[in-house]
């Protein structure tokens, strides 16, 4: 139940391309509205361990090259049947990971807990449609997405073509390569909305921590 009178948390976004800091800013974030009193809570999506869409997500962004091109032809690796998922069917996974989520989401919202996320609807669309698959466009890729609870803000972690892969320890999982990263940048540039805030994400952690706390 809502704690009576408590004020509705808020619901603030980071998103952004691979290696732009946004883990790092989340967390410092919710850190520092703790440490002044405002409850708030880390969440990121993909929500790898507390859905049953995970599993499936991490084993599509971990596969190996090799995994994939084997499960294609109908291999399961060991079981791992997320890693050789059609493009349209990882792309429904992400979104139905959002929305496993999204009753929890609006509850804590309601008791008056921040919640500070980490990619969300944003990267979905981002992600896939950078892939430029035909038949799945902006509009393909937002549809699944419709409906769920929507961010008061979207801190955009804005940093110059080529910064973030030059920023380097790209972990080898799926979609961490610099060419494609360009694309992802480029959707997300056409997608962003209203809730979008640029935060200038070069410099130290602590520059940008300042920045993304005013
Ligand atoms: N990603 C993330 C998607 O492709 N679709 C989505 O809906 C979301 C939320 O997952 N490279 C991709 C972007 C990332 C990857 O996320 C894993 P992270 O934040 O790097 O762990
Ligand atoms: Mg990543």
């Amino acid at each position: 139940a809502a704690t009576a009178g408590a004020p509705r948390g808020a619901f603030i976004l980071f998103e952004g391309v691979d290696r732009s800091g946004k883990s790092t800013q989340a967390a410092k974030l919710v850190e520092a509205l703790n440490a002044q009193g405002t409850r708030a809570e880390l969440w990121r999506f993909p929500d790898r361990k507390g859905t049953v869409t995970g599993k499936a997500i991490d084993e599509y962004l971990s596969a190996t090259a090799a995994a994939v091109s084997s499960s294609g032809t109908g291999g399961t690796e060991g079981g791992k049947s997320g890693a050789g998922l059609s493009d349209q069917a990882i792309h429904m996974m992400f979104s139905a990971n959002r929305w496993e989520k999204s009753r929890a989401l609006l509850e804590a919202l309601q008791q008056g807990v921040t919640l500070v996320v980490d990619r969300y609807a944003y990267s979905g669309v981002a992600y896939t449609a950078a892939k430029r698959v035909p038949g799945c466009g902006v509009a393909w890729c937002k549809a699944p997405d419709t409906g769920l609870p929507a961010p008061d803000v979207t801190l955009w972690m804005a940093l110059p073509p080529g910064a973030a892969a030059a920023r380097g320890g790209f972990g080898g999982e799926r979609y961490e390569e610099a060419g494609f990263q360009e694309q992802v940048r480029g959707v997300f540039a056409e997608v962003r909305d209203s809730s979008f805030v640029d935060v200038d994400a070069s410099g130290s952690v602590e520059e940008v921590h300042q920045r993304a706390s005013c």
